[in-house]
């Protein structure tokens, strides 16, 4: 039977990023995906020009009805965009009988393109309730420096963020190194006792979004096979990375826009790229705790 997955997250018309960058990296890794929209952006590569909430009570709606009648094996939240769907997902996932639901959280707060998707009152409902529920969140470098009001800008700050935010939060912090300087893409995962490294070369001269979106959900994807968390997020940094090295690419009078490959094969993933344990034996866990 094909394992269920669910994504609670944006529309992105250009179809790079959001709900569609998730239902792409499910289908492509053989995991059935649910989708609840939150919002609807209208934009193309490196442009937003509208977002529209739909409305909270119809958010909860959505994910109640799905949770109800799918058997759901991962959740993953994508842009959550208000306060008001960040309070329901959080009301939703604190049941007891949904905390052995796998949750990864990626707490999409800017655009690639530098525009602000997330409603500021927002970050302190993810900060109060929403980061204790998750098995995983996976904030890039801003979103790590903008949780910890530090800067992020170098392997060694990317360390004393996530060990501050596992910390402070109690879940497990993957932050991704995507805008490092250096020849290697390197996330860091720390789970509260072991820091894991996971890593992948950078691919030059490639301007896509929604990276960060097929990152997280391919993680889900993996959880939801039943995958433990260093093999998914192995598993995923490697489809990540094959999609932005098979990219697509347009020209156009403006210049030329670069799309994600999502159709990569997933028997073709070797599973344990740039992975390097930690110190002590890794004992990998499905199910949120912490
Ligand atoms: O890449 C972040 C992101 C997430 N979700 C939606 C988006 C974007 C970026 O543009 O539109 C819906």
């Amino acid at each position: 039977m094909i394992p269920v997955a669910l994504t609670i997250a944006g529309s992105d018309c250009s179809a790079g990023a959001g709900l569609q960058a998730d239902l792409k990296t499910f289908s492509a890794l053989g995991v059935y995906c649910l989708t609840a929209v939150t919002c609807v952006v209208a934009e193309v590569p490196g442009k937003v020009s509208r977002i529209q909430a739909v409305a909270a009570e119809n958010v909860r709606t959505q994910i109640e009805l799905l949770l109800a009648s799918f058997p759901v094996a991962a959740v993953k939240t994508g842009l959550l965009y208000s306060p008001e769907v960040v309070e329901i997902v959080a009301d939703i996932f604190e049941k007891s009988a949904l905390r052995n639901i796998p949750l990864i959280i990626d707490p999409v707060m800017i655009a690639t393109s530098g525009d602000v998707l997330l409603q500021s009152a927002a970050v302190e409902i993810y900060r109060s309730r929403l980061f204790r529920l998750a098995t995983l969140v996976t904030p890039n470098m801003a979103e790590a420096a903008a949780l910890t009001g530090r800067p992020v800008r170098d392997i060694d700050e990317m360390r004393t963020a996530g060990e501050q935010l596992q910390a402070e939060f109690g879940a497990r912090f993957l932050v991704k190194g995507g805008h490092l300087s250096g020849d290697r893409a390197i996330d860091l995962l720390f789970d509260g006792s072991r820091i894991e490294e996971f890593s992948a070369p950078f691919h030059e001269g490639i301007s896509t979004h929604g990276t960060g979106c097929t990152y997280s959900a391919a993680i889900a994807a993996g959880l939801a096979q039943g995958h433990v968390l260093e093999t998914a997020i192995a598993r995923a940094k490697e489809f990540v990375s094959r999609a932005i090295g098979e990219h697509f690419s347009w020209t156009n009078s403006l210049g030329k826009i670069d799309a994600l490959n999502h159709v990569i094969q997933a028997s073709s993933l070797s599973g344990r790229p740039g992975f390097q344990p930690g110190a002590s034996p890794s004992g990998g866990q499905d199910a949120r705790s912490t």
